[in-house]
């Protein structure tokens, strides 16, 4: 069996010496086609040094790579004098072919975009380390999940449906892949924030993705699945409507990329050096908590702000505020039927329940860099479920064996050939020797001459690693006898009962939320066959919702045509709220003006910087309030969405009414002024969306002008910044729950 290589000194090929090199003797011509010791790679094959940790390119090439040198150049390196104006027959005349300059210039601007990803074309990404804590070792000898053992990473969390340019805050899946560049070589976890898909066997992928794209004909609507063909498609091929119930849920519109789970959705195969196997689900937990946006807030944010999610992962990067999540799995036997408490583990439709399989955390990740240029980093990574690592291997799952075809052809187009594991961000950190050669874009310079094995020209290099240190072993497993078929096992028949269980789990308040978004979703549809075939499966899946949604689409609720199971066990893990969650990170806007108490608004702001949350001073201009601290927003560039507790610095002046929130040009020194709309908007909104409301001193016109009453839910009022200790408990449940309505 072959050993791991060290450094190799030959080039192999006519015994060149390499540069610098210290001299090794060669093997005897007649046992190179054997390994000897064996030989290491040439320096050619080795893991490119000069890229950082983190894929960044550093060093020697990044200067080869980027740009260097103090002057203005061509692509060639050669200096020029001037690039505004192009080479003419005169001030007033045509422009000259002959100008370089000018040709080369536009010729590289025609090409600068690449076609964007056929799905999750909307993306952000961020490096960090992944931490093993060791508790996998037993499962697996994955060498990256030992304990302690630290893992360079890139994360990309994107949307689905939408274009490269589309808003953040849509209602759909947010995707969530991780790129572990281990040492033995690169491991891609590519999830998404729901546990289970749309479909069961990938052939239908492409359809599914025609239906929820925008429709052919107008190319609308735009990232949005309220529309005729998604809502034909997955009422036809009623295995979705599992999926849909998640994205139906507040899971469809995440507070943040920072606040979501994600999933590894298939049942993966891990095994240990003993060669004992185990079945797996991954599962990402995010240590900031579990937090969504409110439907309405989510529209409003797509306005105000479509860069939202994009903003808030750099922003928290940037601030040092680096987001983290424990990776964990679920442990099932690996039995021949591939089963779990009756749960067909090869069904991505399906969730085996954290009661029944708890989920033990093997190691976490922490985001703690972001990309240095976006289109090197997020927009060219590339991503592949089949980039495994000795001792994690796929199953049988009919939708992850088509993602294993999909991944690697999808970049042949998207990033213009077979040689895209050479971009940076896609290099692996490990040794690559693969005897692959020449394409587009090829920017190896291979030496040797034998790209084949064995040989006896190149020293017989590359060698065959044993089975003990090779990904894709195969673990025999007996196939039961069959014919070549088209078909799906029954186990994959059940629809409705993982719909229904995930719906039951939720609290009345969420279950409120799922029916709203059901009845806008099929309220934008125009087909009537579409919206009643809909209700059908709701019918199938829960009577109450079925009727809720029914009455707000004015149409009949069916009676189910399949038996409900009524005795779903309900899973609490997967209900959002009645968690407390830690406060780091959260956005608090203080509304102060020149005549609140400055003592108080400094004081306030201190406090909840220094409880890890974010303050922002609102006032009505830009500049530095009365009392010297700085504005970072105006009431013309402040959206209520913007902020998970808003704050109304009132005058500390006895008798006076609230002063911030005065319409500052009545200027009415009596403080019965006008509040000004912009403020009175903002606290109708975060009073809407459930949000925490506080203040101080003389706030009671502010709040009694946006329509919120003193004593609700939510809203703490005291007589000075004492109001924060409230404001932190009510923030770690995220919303103030109760202000929701819930009809019966
Ligand atoms: Fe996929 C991208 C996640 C099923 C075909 N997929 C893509 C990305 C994520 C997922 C997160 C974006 C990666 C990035 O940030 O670059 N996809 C999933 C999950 C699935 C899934 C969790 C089911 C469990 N996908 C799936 C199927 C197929 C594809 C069944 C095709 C048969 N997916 C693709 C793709 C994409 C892609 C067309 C587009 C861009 C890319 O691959 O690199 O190949």
């Amino acid at each position: 069996m072959a050993e791991k290589s060290t450094p190799e000194t030959t080039t192999g090929a006519n015994d060149v010496p390499i540069p610098g090199a210290p001299a090794v003797e060669p093997p005897a011509v007649e046992e190179r086609t054997e390994p000897q010791s064996p030989l290491p790679p040439k320096p050619d094959q080795d893991a490119p040094e000069t890229v950082s940790p983190t894929g960044t390119p550093t060093g020697a090439q990044k200067s080869a790579n980027s740009q260097s040198g103090a002057y203005l150049t061509t692509a060639q390196g050669v200096r020029l004098y001037e690039t505004d104006h192009s080479l003419k027959a005169g001030p007033r005349g045509p422009s000259l072919l002959q100008d370089h300059h000018l040709r080369e210039k536009i010729m590289h601007f025609d090409h600068e975009r690449i076609p964007e990803r056929v799905v999750h074309a909307r993306g952000a990404g961020a490096h960090g380390v992944f931490v093993a804590n060791g508790a996998a070792a037993g499962v697996t000898k994955a060498g990256f999940l030992a304990a302690g053992v630290e893992t360079p990473v890139f994360t990309r969390f994107s949307t689905v449906v939408g274009s490269r340019g589309s808003a953040d805050a849509v209602r759909d899946t947010r995707g969530f892949a991780t790129k572990f560049y281990t040492d033995e070589g690169t491991f891609d976890l590519v999830g998404n924030n729901i546990p289970v898909f749309f479909i069961q066997d990938g052939i239908k992928f492409p359809d599914i993705v025609h239906a929820a794209k925008p429709h052919p004909d107008r190319e609308i609507p735009q990232a949005q699945s309220a529309h005729d063909t998604f809502w034909d498609f997955v009422s036809l091929h009623t295995e979705a409507q599992a999926h849909v119930m998640w994205q139906m849920s507040d899971r469809g519109i995440p507070r943040s990329f920072r606040t979501m789970e994600g999933f590894g959705i298939h049942t993966f195969r891990l095994q240990n050096a003993a060669g004992e196997t185990t079945l797996v689900k991954f599962h990402w937990k995010p240590k900031q908590g579990i937090h969504s946006l409110v439907w309405e807030e989510a529209q409003l944010i797509n306005g105000a702000d479509p860069d939202f999610h994009r903003r808030d992962l750099a922003d928290a990067i940037e601030a040092g505020a680096f987001p983290e999540w424990e990776l964990g799995i679920q442990t099932f036997p690996d039995t021949p039927d591939e089963m779990f408490e009756g749960i067909d583990l090869l069904d991505p439709t399906k969730i085996v329940p954290e009661e029944l399989a708890p989920v033990q955390t093997i190691g976490t990740l922490t985001l703690n860099a972001n990309p240095t240029n976006f289109f090197a980093e997020t927009e060219q990574v590339a991503f592949h479920p089949g980039h495994l690592v000795p001792g994690i291997d796929v199953t049988n799952d009919p939708l992850l064996q088509a993602r294993l075809f999909s991944y690697l052809d999808t970049q042949l187009s998207r990033l213009g050939g077979p040689n895209f594991a050479q971009i940076p961000i896609n290099r692996p950190h490990a040794p690559v020797n693969d005897m692959f050669r020449d394409g587009m874009h090829q920017s190896a310079v291979h030496g040797g001459v034998a790209p084949y094995r064995p040989n006896s020209l190149d020293g017989g290099c590359p060698f065959l690693a044993g089975e003990d240190m090779s990904a894709y072993i195969e673990v025999p497993q007996e196939l039961p006898a069959s014919m070549k078929l088209r078909e799906s096992p029954a186990s994959f028949d059940d629809h409705f009962s993982q719909a229904r269980l995930f719906f039951r789990s939720l609290t009345p308040v969420e279950q409120e939320h799922v029916a709203q978004a059901y009845t806008f979703e099929l309220g934008k549809c125009y087909e009537e066959n579409v919206r009643i075939r809909q209700l059908q499966a709701l019918a199938n899946i829960d009577g109450e919702l079925c009727a809720k949604v029914a009455e707000g689409l004015g149409l009949p609720a069916p009676a189910p045509t399949s038996t409900r199971e009524d005795d779903v066990q309900p899973s609490p893990a997967l209900s959002q709220l009645g968690k407390s969650w830690p406060l780091a990170g959260r956005v608090v806007g203080i509304i102060a003006d020149d005549n609140s108490d400055q003592d108080a608004v400094a004081t306030a702001r201190e406090a909840i910087h220094a409880s890890g949350m974010v303050p922002l001073i609102i006032a009505p201009k830009g500049g530095k309030l009365s009392g010297g601290l700085t504005v970072q927003r105006t009431y013309l560039t402040a959206r209520s969405v913007e902020f998970d507790a808003i704050l109304v610095a009132g005058s500390a002046a006895p008798g006076a009414d609230a002063a911030a929130g005065r319409d500052a040009k009545a200027g009415d020194p009596t403080g019965h002024s006008a509040v000004d709309p912009r403020v009175s908007m903002m606290l109708a909104e975060a009073y809407r969306h459930a949000k925490v409301i506080g203040g101080w001193n003389h706030v009671a016109h502010a709040l009694a002008a946006a329509g919120i009453p003193e004593e609700a839910p939510g809203v703490v009022i005291g007589d000075g910044p004492a109001v924060l200790e409230g404001i932190a408990e009510l923030l770690a449940k995220h919303r103030v729950w109760e202000r929701f309505p819930v009809s019966a």
